[in-house]
């Protein structure tokens, strides 16, 4: 994407619910936040770092960092306004599921990998809409999407069905096909889901899309050999408020001032 002006970005989230491939790292930056990763891969393990790295930010500086760069923030700021809270933070990683080196595999080696590639359950993010997950109120809930590696798709690149943030909320049900990475695994039923319209959102290693809470998205699993590395962040503006719902509790734990100032102090966010 190429530069855009305030008022065209400010245009065309409203009217799309999402932008996709706006560059924020450059190569340097770039460089450092995969060898932070790398760090984390090495001392947790990829079952781990696949899902599991959540609101780490509160944990390590890079991360915060990462969270509150200005070139990510600028288009953040220009949709929710100045006074931004960060709500929570994930790394969203799909590895390969098939790891292997063809050139030395046997013919009966590859016999036996073809079988279990076919048992092997392949990480997915079923249709859903972040509002069902968040519960908030009184404001917007913004999605960053941010690509430490390329996610194309082939690699299980995120999916959106543009325009469909103004359907409001949906029934979500229990997702019944198996590998949904989302904590509890729901998803819009397919007959509510326009898949006829949906658009893949590729991204260069650096680029970021950003997407409305009330946006229809999912993405399909890894099936190349390439790691699809993300770093999804969600931002409110302080006017926003968690749902009070006895049935489903929501606590905001790792809050944080992304800019600007709080007057509202709906959550308790650190400065
Ligand atoms: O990383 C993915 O594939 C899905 C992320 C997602 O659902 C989100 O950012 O809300």
């Amino acid at each position: 994407m190429s530069e855009i002006s305030v008022s065209e970005l400010q245009q065309r989230y409203s009217h799309q619910g999402f932008i996709s491939a706006i560059p924020v790292l450059d190569e340097a930056e770039l460089s450092q936040i995969r060898r932070g990763f790398s760090d984390l891969e090495r001392e947790f393990g990829q079952q781990y770092t696949q899902y599991s790295l959540h609101n780490v930010h509160l944990q390590y500086p890079w991360v915060m960092d990462l969270a509150k760069h200005p070139r990510l923030l600028q288009p953040v700021q220009a949709i929710l306004g100045s006074d931004v809270i960060l709500l929570d933070s994930r790394f969203i990683c799909k590895y390969p599921t098939t790891q292997r080196d063809k050139s030395t595999a046997t013919q009966q080696g590859e016999e036996e990998l073809r079988s279990s590639e076919k048992e092997t359950v392949q990480p997915f993010v079923a249709w859903h809409q972040d509002m069902r997950y968040w519960g908030i109120s009184g404001g917007p809930v913004l999605s960053v999407w941010l690509a430490l590696d390329d996610s194309l798709a082939d690699n299980g690149a995120l999916q959106v069905i543009p325009e469909s943030h103004c359907s409001g909320l949906l029934p979500h049900h229990q997702a019944s096909r198996p590998g949904n990475m989302l904590t509890v695994n729901q998803e819009i039923p397919e007959e509510l889901v326009q898949t006829e319209r949906a658009l893949l959102c590729p991204l260069q290693a650096g680029q970021m899309s950003i997407h409305d809470g009330f946006l229809i998205h999912a993405s399909g699993p890894n099936t190349s050999q390439k790691r699809r590395c993300g770093f999804v962040i969600r931002y409110v503006p302080t006017c926003a408020f968690p749902i009070q719902d006895p049935d489903r509790p929501r606590r905001f734990p790792a809050t944080v001032m992304a800019s600007g100032t709080d007057q509202f102090k709906h959550f308790c966010s650190r400065p």
